[in-house]
């Protein structure tokens, strides 16, 4: 078996005190944690465009790691990284792993060369996810590269080019579906726009919302019982994405009758871009019934752009997993690492310091937040705090047995609101750090 990633071992877990660069400090796999192993909790994908593909280009230079893996011929190279794919998620025991369609095959020259292209690297896929013991996380279809998506793909004005995506989003839901994938996205790669001098928003939000509804369609016709979901983001590569995040994608699929099979995919990097925290993304979608799965990464919020780091810091990973868990846990979704290692980490063996790095921070935000869901002191504290509406004039006004002609008299009856508590955001925040250090 060819071996590419020759300076990763297999990654074992040694603890919190070990210093061994590839071991895992935080994630053991089988350890339990509030009743379901940290595999199950977690269920970390690898993401592979960014692993197999990203070469470290940027604006300003080429890239700096080569993802050839030895070969020349673009088949031979594609095979190539599904050896390499495997031979990652073994080493780093990543159970899950994520695509968009042109990250696993090449374009040939007609839609039809191409999707023999996929349907040969598939057969590969599939064996070694048997092999393995594998499974796809979703799949995708990248509706946003090629020129023709220039302006856009299902909210192109161009209809060839809405029936080129319709195409091969119908091709990367036969793969997913192929390969017992449990999720579908729709990240609007360019859908969205630059100006409105040139910009039909109605139609295109329709055509957006119809492409949609036929990947339903065809996706339940052919078997495919696991979540769409959509991934919010709100600008990159166009000024205004239409899917600017959590709140605005729910009025869109509420709008087209779509919430039933979609949910959110949620990405820390995008909710920072959009002006929130990832907590609060992730908190807009659990209250919302349509929490799916999170692209596991982190921004820098020094710049405007999608970083797509590997996520390591720790209050983030904690309250993260603080959402997950009062969300009940992930159901078909999972922890998809959307993120690469820096231009200048560009040897391999960076590939398997991020990825421990990523899931040890994830490791670590589980446990953490764990112990503040059993410590108790926050979810009591907020609790306390809207107590008022547990009796008399609150109660009322939550079972909806009060005009506002009832709330008339009772204000006018009180006079005043004189009384209020503290919300002790400092208490509380002093409470966390208290929970996580114990020093
Ligand atoms: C880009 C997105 C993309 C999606 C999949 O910003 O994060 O990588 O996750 O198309
Ligand atoms: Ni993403
Ligand atoms: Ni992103």
């Amino acid at each position: 078996m060819k071996e590419f990633f020759t300076s990763i071992p297999k990654v074992q877990y040694e603890g919190a005190a070990s210093t061994n660069p590839f071991a895992f400090k935080h994630y053991n796999k089988d350890e339990v944690i509030a009743g379901k192993t940290m595999a199950e909790h977690t269920k970390f994908a690898l993401s592979y465009w960014h692993t197999l593909c990203g070469e470290g280009a940027d604006m300003f230079g080429v890239g700096t790691s080569n993802k050839s893996f030895g070969e020349t011929d673009s088949m031979a190279i594609y095979k190539n990284k599904v050896y390499a794919a495997f031979e990652l998620m073994d080493k780093l025991s990543i159970d899950y792993f994520c695509f968009h369609d042109r990250d696993i095959a090449p374009e040939g020259k007609t839609l039809a060369e191409t999707n023999a292209n996929l349907d040969e690297i598939v057969d590969l896929i599939e064996e070694l996810m048997k092999k393995y013991n594998k499974k796809l996380l979703w799949g995708t279809a990248n509706c946003f590269n090629n020129p023709r998506y220039m302006h856009g793909a299902a909210t192109s004005c161009n209809a060839d080019t809405f029936a080129y995506a319709a195409a091969q989003v119908k091709k990367a839901l036969e793969i997913t579906v192929r390969l017992g994938g449990k999720g579908y996205v729709f990240w609007g790669g360019r859908e969205g726009y630059e100006t409105l001098l040139n910009t039909n928003m109605g139609l295109e939000l329709d055509n957006m919302a119809r492409l949609m509804k036929l990947a339903v369609e065809y996706g339940r016709s052919i078997g495919f019982t696991g979540d769409f979901y959509i991934e919010p983001k709100p600008k990159e590569p166009t000024k205004h994405q239409y899917d600017f995040d959590v709140a605005t994608v729910l009025g869109f699929l509420r709008k087209y009758g779509l919430d039933k099979d979609f949910k959110m995919n949620i990405e820390a990097n995008h909710a920072t871009l959009a002006g929130h925290t990832f907590q609060h993304e992730l908190r807009v979608a659990r209250e919302n019934g349509v929490f799916g799965s999170i692209d596991a990464n982190q921004g820098d919020l020094l710049l405007g752009w999608d970083t797509d780091q590997f996520p390591t810091n720790v209050y983030e990973t904690t309250m993260c997993m603080y959402e997950v868990l009062k969300a009940g846990g992930f159901v078909n979704g999972g922890l998809n690492f959307d993120a690469k290692v820096r231009r200048g980490s560009f040897d391999y063996t960076d590939l398997a310091h991020a990825y421990i790095a990523g899931m040890d921070a994830f490791a670590l935000g589980l446990k953490l937040a764990d112990k503040i869901i059993k410590d108790g002191r926050i979810d009591a504290f907020t609790k306390e705090r809207y107590k008022s509406f547990e009796t008399g004039i609150g109660a009322d006004i939550v079972a909806g047995k009060v005009s506002l002609k009832d709330l008339e008299a009772y204000a006018l009856n009180l006079g005043d609101v004189t009384t209020n508590e503290s919300s002790r955001q400092e208490y509380l925040e002093a409470v966390i750090n208290s929970i996580m250090f114990q020093g």
